[in-house]
């Protein structure tokens, strides 16, 4: 064994060419291991879009690495030898290439952490996990800060990341404009329907992306999801083509209407690059610099680029930092006891609050939804209905293209369904119809008036939002920031509170 190979395993999320093992070894002496494996295509029902995004570019990688002078040794799911899972494949590619050793970047979840760390014991060869460089922030960095903080806020985390990588900064260091945050200017209704409006590039399937869709359509026939509207890029000089779309037509509008939700259209000025991102495709350091270049320029607007770079370097930052720290038992945080069951039209789109139906329909039909449509609409929905948390966690990691554990877990368990406690939100991101009505066109369109409250017509969201405080106020009347809805519920009439407290019982039996 000793004069074997070093074998580099390469997961589905680590498609970049320098990934942190590849980075150092020898391509004469190395051996990438690239695997297709049931366990991870099952661990959750994905998406059939996001497992064919992803064992296409997969695929595509496969290639690009072997173009650079790598030997890829890829196996794929529909290898009869395949034992499936990533230790049982591993265990196969020692026997076939006797490696020394075993380099490998560091996985994106607890789960796959506890294989790799298991590996050196299992397979007695020396394992080196290498810390996965591609985000800002790395996991001592983060401990640190926490450690040092009592509340821990996304916008002080921001800042510094703000000063680490110089962005929108001035040559005094103070921040672009004078303001860190711009995300007043950000919350503009929608606008009307605009035909300019830009769309995300749909690329066709070459010979490589059809083959794996077509194995997914019979493989994957009964999870949610459609292929026929199969539209992403699979490799980094795709990506790279939808990154430039959206800084020349989305960038300029992207923080305008950011929060905005419009009828049949669900990607407005919103990136779409979430998938690429999060599977290596592109460098999101690389992204915000291009964003920051555009200001620069002047040819976008300062609150268009802060708030993208702020998603980025703020958020997405952020939310791994709270998963990697909180520890495994963070998915089964409930603190509002939450234990309803998510109701079956979340797998359909089948309800007839037309809100529900766009956002979960798009979601079916292309593995996406935007941020305002995951928090307001059906986050919104679930948290005031008061769904078990962990199943609406496995539903959102199922259905989106982007979804893995690190960063969906944190926006789901704690940013839109307050199982945390507070700890990543400093309220719940609850909201009746009103909020829906100003930022999107949904209510007219709904067979529900969104003005009612109670009644045959009325929109459930509303009795369900005041029913949600009533319920909870034992673990929220005494937050600061919900002290106005509070009072207002005080200032309601006792018939007019029991009127809405049963108006959202009727509502629920419902759902069951
Ligand atoms: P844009 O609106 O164009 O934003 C630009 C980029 O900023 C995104 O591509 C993303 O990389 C980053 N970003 C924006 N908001 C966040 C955020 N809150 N957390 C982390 N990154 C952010 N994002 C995922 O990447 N994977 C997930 O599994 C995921 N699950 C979510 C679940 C819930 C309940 C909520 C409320 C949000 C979730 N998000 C998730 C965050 C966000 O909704 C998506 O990143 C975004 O909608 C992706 O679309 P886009 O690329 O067009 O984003
Ligand atoms: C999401 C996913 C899917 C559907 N399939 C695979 C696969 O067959 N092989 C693979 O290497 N990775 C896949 N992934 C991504 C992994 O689940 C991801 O790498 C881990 O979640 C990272 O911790
Ligand atoms: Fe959604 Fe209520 Fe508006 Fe209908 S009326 S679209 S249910 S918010």
């Amino acid at each position: 064994m000793i004069d074997g190979p070093l074998l580099i395993p390469v997961l589905g999320d680590q498609l970049t060419p320098d990934i942190a093992a590849l980075r150092d070894a020898d391509k004469a002496d190395s051996i990438v291991l690239m695997m297709e494996v049931a366990d991870e295509t099952t661990y959750v029902r994905h998406h059939k879009a996001k497992i064919a995004f992803l064992l296409s570019a997969m695929r595509h990688h496969a290639e690009a690495l072997r173009a650079l002078g790598w030997t890829v040794d890829y196996v794929r799911l529909d290898d009869p030898a395949n034992r499936g899972s990533f230790t049982a494949e591993v265990a196969r590619a020692i026997e076939r290439h006797r490696p020394h050793a075993i380099h490998v970047t560091e996985a994106g979840e607890w789960r796959v952490r506890a294989m790799l760390e298991a590996w050196e014991e299992c397979f007695a060869i020396p394992v080196t996990i290498h810390e996965d460089d591609r985000f800002l922030c790395s996991h001592a960095e983060f401990d640190t800060w926490a450690a040092a903080r009592r509340q821990l806020r996304m916008e002080y985390f921001y800042r510094d990341m703000r000063r680490k990588t110089g962005l929108l900064l001035t040559e005094e260091g103070a921040p672009e404009g004078g303001q860190w945050n711009y995300d007043a200017e950000n919350r503009k209704p929608p606008p009307a329907r605009d035909l300019l409006m830009p769309r995300p590039i749909r690329f066709r399937p070459d010979a490589v992306t059809q083959a794996v869709l077509d194995m997914v359509a019979v493989r994957f026939g009964d999870h949610i999801g459609r292929l026929d509207h199969f539209h992403f890029a699979v490799t980094r000089d795709e990506a790279i083509r939808q990154q430039k779309r959206f800084l020349d037509e989305g960038l300029p509008r992207f923080g305008d209407y950011q929060d905005a939700m419009l009828t049949d259209e669900p990607f407005l000025w919103h990136s779409i690059l979430s998938p690429y991102l999060n599977a290596g495709l592109l460098d999101p350091l690389e992204l915000c610099r291009e964003v920051e270049a555009r200001y620069r320029a002047g040819k976008v607007p300062l609150n268009a680029a802060e708030g993208f770079i702020r998603q980025i370097i703020g958020w997405r930052e952020y939310v791994r930092g709270i998963y990697w720290l909180e520890g495994p038992d963070y998915a089964k945080r409930n603190a509002l006891r939450a234990t309803r069951n998510l109701p079956g039209f979340y797998w359909t789109g089948e309800t007839d609050m037309h809100c529900l139906s766009q956002a979960i329909g798009q979601t079916i039909d292309h593995g996406y939804a935007h941020h305002i449509q995951r928090l307001m609409i059906t986050g919104n929905f679930a948290l005031l209905a008061g769904v078990d948390p962990h199943q609406v966690h496995i539903w959102y990691l199922e259905v989106y293209a982007d979804a893995y554990e690190w960063v969906e877990l944190p926006n789901t368990l704690g940013m839109s369904q307050f199982a945390d406690g507070g700890l990543l939100a400093s309220k719940p991101y609850a909201s009746g119809g009103a909020y829906i009505n100003r930022m999107s066109d949904y209510c007219g369109a709904c067979r529900y008036d969104v003005k009612r409250r109670v009644g045959e017509d009325a929109c459930p969201f509303n009795a369900l939002y005041w029913d949600f405080l009533a319920r909870n106020a034992g673990m929220l009347a005494r937050n600061p920031r919900l002290a106005m809805p509070y009072r207002n519920w005080d200032r309601m009439t006792q018939e007019d509170r029991a009127a809405t407290r049963d108006q959202a019982a009727r509502f629920l039996d419902t759902l069951d």
